[in-house]
């Protein structure tokens, strides 16, 4: 159930999502367009830095409110709520391995929401096995040398900060650092936007570091914690991309209730077929399921008990789902949920990628898997 603060943020979501994201949205998907005045906005209503403590501009509130946030923006675009989703896991990577500098340097502009945060982890070689990364950061007098590729980083181009991970040292995880680098930094530059299926307000780029300097102020902690910095920070962007998973469910399945109980074929509206009517309560039932587990994945984390095996299993759980109810929502509009006359198409191509980001799903079965095995053989 909802806290009263819950409720609030919820409502007024509503009303912000019909009238602020919702009108731009089926045009702004062809055009592939984000609208950072859109993004301010979620700012204005103190949302851009749900979690981050007050002292930094943030709102000081909980995941389990993210996650209500989040839901309830993907419900009009997954776009602007993964922007927001990865945009406070970078704001959370600088909170919880920053120095006061770097957090009063950096936060500020995150939390209101003038600028977006993203994270760069992914390589052309190292996706799943992000430990193989090879983009190379030398030590000089001063700071760092980064050299290398990044690909698939969502809001590049549009953020201002970017967590980059880059080698320090040996292969393998114990030579990977994190580091701050601002957009504009000499040698420093974007590469292709991605086309992709889904996602099309979300940009996703490369990032091109040519003799990058990064100054030692902008090590994150120190050499060679980067990989467990990713790491912690993906345990929370999974809860996340799970709750945005849930709000694309909901909405997917609002949208095929109402239309099979207008839409009549054979004299009945369509919902009165059981065949569809037992497709709608799965698809119900599965979305239940799924708001629960990324809930209790979330009070984990903000009761401080960082149980990974259950941040896993709603991430899994939550996108296939979306994938599902979505796919099953074009199938009870029929020829209509087909064209872009209706949202849920769009809803389809947007689920994909949730079952892909911040670890695919077979990945989350393998850290699942892990822990079964860590249980069992104790
Ligand atoms: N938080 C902090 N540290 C963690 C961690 C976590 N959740 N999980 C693992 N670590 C630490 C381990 O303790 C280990 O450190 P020590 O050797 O000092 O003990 C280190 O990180 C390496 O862990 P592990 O040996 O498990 O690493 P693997 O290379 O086997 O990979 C997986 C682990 C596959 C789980 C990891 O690479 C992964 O999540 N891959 C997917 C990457 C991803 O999500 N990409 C999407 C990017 S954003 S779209």
């Amino acid at each position: 159930m909802l806290s009263e603060l819950q409720l609030e943020l919820k409502n007024q979501l509503v009303r912000f999502c019909s009238d602020v994201i919702e009108p731009h949205m089926e045009e702004d998907d062809k055009s592939e367009n984000f609208r950072m005045d859109i993004y301010n906005k979620i700012g204005e209503l103190g949302l851009a830095g749900v979690t981050l403590p007050e002292e930094y501009g943030g709102a000081g509130l909980s995941y389990e409110d993210l996650c209500v946030v989040l839901s309830e923006i993907a419900k009009s675009s997954v776009s602007y709520a993964v922007t927001l989703s990865v945009s406070t896991m970078s704001q959370s990577i600088l909170n919880d391995f920053g120095t006061e500098e770097q957090k009063k340097k950096y936060l500020p502009s995150l939390t209101s929401g003038e600028e977006i945060g993203a994270f760069a982890l992914s390589e052309s070689h190292s996706g799943s096995d992000a430990a193989a990364l090879k983009t190379t950061a030398k030590k000089v007098e001063g700071g760092y040398i980064l050299n290398g590729t990044k690909m698939w980083i969502s809001s590049g181009g549009i953020a201002k900060t970017y967590i980059v991970m880059a080698r320090t040292g040996e292969e393998g995880h114990r030579g990977i650092s994190a580091f701050i680098v601002r957009d504009g930094a000499q040698g420093f530059s974007y590469g292709k936007k991605e086309q992709k299926m889904g996602w099309k307000v979300s940009p996703t780029r490369e990032l091109i570091f040519e003799n990058c300097f990064v100054s030692d102020s902008d090590l994150l902690k120190e050499e060679g914690f980067g990989f467990k910095i990713a790491l912690a920070a993906l345990d929370k962007g999974r809860i996340t991309i799970g709750s945005i998973a849930v709000g694309l469910a909901q909405r997917a399945l609002d949208e095929a209730v109402k239309y099979s109980l207008e839409r009549k074929q054979f004299n009945q509206p369509i919902f009165e077929f059981q065949g569809l009517q037992f497709m709608m309560a799965e698809m119900a039932t599965e979305i239940e399921c799924s708001r629960l587990l990324v809930e209790e994945a979330a009070k984990n984390y903000d009761r401080g008990h960082k149980n990974q095996k259950v941040a896993c299993m709603a991430k899994l759980k939550a996108t296939d789902t979306a994938m599902k109810v979505t796919t099953d929502a074009v199938q009870i509009l029929g020829g209509v949920g087909y064209t872009s006359e209706y949202p849920v198409e769009r809803f389809m191509r947007d689920a994909k990628v949730l079952q892909i980001v911040e670890g695919t799903n077979q990945i989350q079965k393998v850290v699942i898997g892990r822990s079964l095995k860590k249980e069992y053989t104790k």
